[in-house]
C-alpha cells in the first residue's frame, strides 16, 4: 500500500466535534511521551503533521488525521486518531477525569470501525495504566495491535526478551507485538501491512 496524502481534519474534545464523515479509524493509545504522534508522522511520511514534543502532555485533544491511501490501485481513506497520552504525572485530578471522559466517549462511539493500536515502550514492563487500558480495550472487544516503540533504544539481540516481558504482562503472544522505531523506521512495513489488512 501507498500513503498518498494526510492532513489534520479535526481536533475534538466532544462528540459534536468529531468529523461527520465516518471512516475506518486507527486509534493511537499509550502513555504520554511513548511516541504516538511520532509514529503517525513516520507512517504518513511527514515530519511535523502530528505535533510531537520532548515534554510529555503535548497532545491534549483528539486529533483526527484524514489519510488517503492506495491499495492495489484502489483508493482507500481512513483516519488516524491521535489521543492524548495517559500517565502524565503533572496533571490535576480534574484534568485526569476530563481526559477519561473524553476517551470513554470516543471509544464508545462508532465502535464497529475502530482498530486500536496500543503503544508501549519496548524498554519497560507495561505500566499499571497500560494494563488497565489494555483490559478496557479487550473487554470492549476491539481489534487491537500492540506496538513496542522506541525499538532503536534496545539492541536487536535484546528485543525478544523485551517483547516476552510485554507479552506476558498483557497476556498476548509476543510474536504478535510489532517492534517499531520512528527514529529508523524499523517495523514500518509491518505496520503498513497491518493497515492494509484492516482496510481490505
Ligand atoms: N528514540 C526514539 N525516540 C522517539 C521515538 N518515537 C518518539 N520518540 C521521542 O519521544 C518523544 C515523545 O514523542 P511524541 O510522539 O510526542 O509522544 P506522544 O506519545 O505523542 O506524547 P503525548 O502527545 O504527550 O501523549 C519525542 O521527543 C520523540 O522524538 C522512537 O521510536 N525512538
Ligand atoms: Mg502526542
Amino acid at each position: 500500500m501507498k500513503i498518498k496524502q494526510a492532513s489534520l481534519l479535526a481536533s475534538a474534545v466532544k462528540k459534536q466535534q468529531y468529523p461527520e464523515r465516518k471512516l475506518p479509524e486507527i486509534v493511537l493509545l499509550g502513555r504520554s511521551n511513548v511516541g504516538k504522534s511520532s509514529l503517525i508522522n513516520s507512517l504518513v511520511n511527514r515530519k511535523n503533521l502530528a505535533r510531537t514534543s520532548g515534554s510529555p502532555g503535548k497532545t491534549r485533544l483528539l486529533n483526527f488525521y484524514l489519510v488517503e491511501s492506495e491499495i492495489a490501485s484502489n483508493q482507500r481513506e481512513f483516519y488516524f486518531v491521535d489521543l492524548p497520552g495517559y500517565g502524565y504525572a503533572k496533571v490535576s485530578q480534574s484534568e485526569r477525569s476530563r481526559w477519561l471522559e473524553m476517551i470513554e466517549e470516543f471509544l464508545s462511539s462508532r465502535t464497529d470501525d475502530k482498530y486500536c493500536w496500543q503503544v508501549v515502550d519496548i524498554r519497560h514492563k507495561p505500566s499499571e495504566q497500560d494494563l488497565i487500558m489494555h483490559r478496557i480495550l479487550v473487554d470492549a472487544g476491539y481489534r487491537i495491535l500492540v506496538i513496542a516503540n522506541k525499538a532503536d533504544k534496545v539492541s536487536r539481540g535484546a528485543r525478544p526478551s523485551q517483547l516476552k516481558v510485554i507479552g506476558e504482562a498483557l497476556q498476548i503472544n509476543p510474536a504478535e507485538i510489532i517492534a517499531f522505531s520512528s527514529e529508523n523506521n524499523d517495523g514500518k512495513q509491518q505496520l503498513l501491512r497491518a493497515v492494509e489488512n484492516y482496510l481490505t
